[in-house]
């Protein structure tokens, strides 16, 4: 392919025309990853697979655990632990990176990639690699992994259309969130034309609560505070909090949406404790205010409504400079 032909090319075109002629492809998402993270890396794992591609597939984590609904997927059989991923891969994929810091310990890797492919969805996100695929638009990286599998054509295995489902499903909040476009869904049908047990995915996903993860959701809502001049509904979780019911901070993830069903606030957030004792906050808006923008000032990232960031200081610091924040932010008409 010349310069010029590449040129004339979209990113996707070129994304889908690597990837044909790759006989070695090494994939990587976020630290931490969600299902949308690792439901695109690993179905299109399968489907590179499938097509006689060599792929391994990992996260920057350090220690490396795979979150605990990962057996409700396939294709884990090309996860490998971040130190066995290729130090100079000839072609590299990122999934749902907003940044590259999110590689973890495979930035190095990525640094060293001939031609590194990022398919993102994050408005913050700037490109990074030699093929940014960036669609701020679009409800979910699976999303985009799937028009990128329709441009390289060929059967899409039903594992692999399951991982895709499960990335839409979680991103667009069940098809609830405003990314969900008729397109989202016409897509979500065709992944379903496939064989896959979607209940149970969504099961596996959204119903898999420990008692313990019960317990210490009804320690953050028993401190619930609403602060009606910033439009605020908060609560907190220390490494304390969790150690008693000893489960870890991951499983926690879905407490912000409970917070923020509270109709008294457009604003919900939730600080959490880390092992090194910053808070880090997690924000969703109902719709009136760019949480995103409040986020990108204290060095964090994210979507228009859901976006966090690492505060500094302490519990009391960091609770006092986001009702600031919230107070001074200009709400979106
Ligand atoms: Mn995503």
């Amino acid at each position: 392919m010349n310069m010029i032909g590449r040129t004339m090319t979209d990113p996707l075109e070129q994304a889908a025309e690597v990837l044909t002629g790759a006989p070695d492809v090494a994939l990587a998402c976020h630290i931490n990853p969600d299902p949308d993270a690792l439901g695109s890396m690993l179905g299109l794992a399968e489907f590179l697979r499938a097509r006689g591609a060599k792929v391994v597939a990992s996260f920057g984590n350090v220690p490396f655990e795979a979150p605990r609904w990962i057996g409700a997927l396939s294709g884990a059989d090309a996860l490998v632990p971040p130190n066995e991923f290729p130090k100079s891969p000839d072609v590299m994929v990122t999934l749902d990176c907003a940044s590259t810091d999110r590689l973890g310990s495979l930035l190095g890797s990525a640094k060293k990639a001939k031609e590194l492919i990022w398919i993102d969805h994050h408005v913050s996100n700037e490109g990074a690699g030699t093929i940014p695929i960036i669609d701020p638009a679009a409800s979910s990286t699976a999303e985009m992994v799937y028009r990128l599998m329709r441009r390289i054509g060929g059967e899409i295995p039903a594992g692999a259309a399951a991982s895709l489902y499960a990335g839409i499903v979680t991103d667009t909040g069940r098809f609830q969130y405003q990314s969900t476009s008729p397109e989202t869904l016409r897509l979500a049908a065709d992944l379903r034309t496939h064989e896959f047990d979607h209940a149970r995915l969504a099961q596996a996903m959204f119903e898999d609560n420990s008692v313990a993860y019960l317990r210490v959701l009804a320690t953050a809502l028993g401190r619930l505070e609403l602060v009606p001049d910033a439009d605020l509904v908060w609560t907190y979780l220390t490494q304390e909090d969790i150690g008693k019911e000893n489960i870890p901070m991951g499983e926690t993830d879905d407490l912000i949406d409970v917070i923020r069903s509270a109709r008294e606030a457009d604003v919900a957030a939730v600080l959490k404790q880390q092992r090194d004792g910053r808070f880090k906050v997690s924000m969703r808006s109902r719709g009136n205010h760019d949480v995103a923008a409040i986020a990108a000032e204290r060095g964090g990232g994210g979507h228009r409504l859901a976006a966090g960031y690492t505060a500094k200081g302490s519990l009391q610091d960091a609770a006092r400079d986001l009702v600031e924040a919230l107070k001074a932010s200009s709400k979106v008409a």
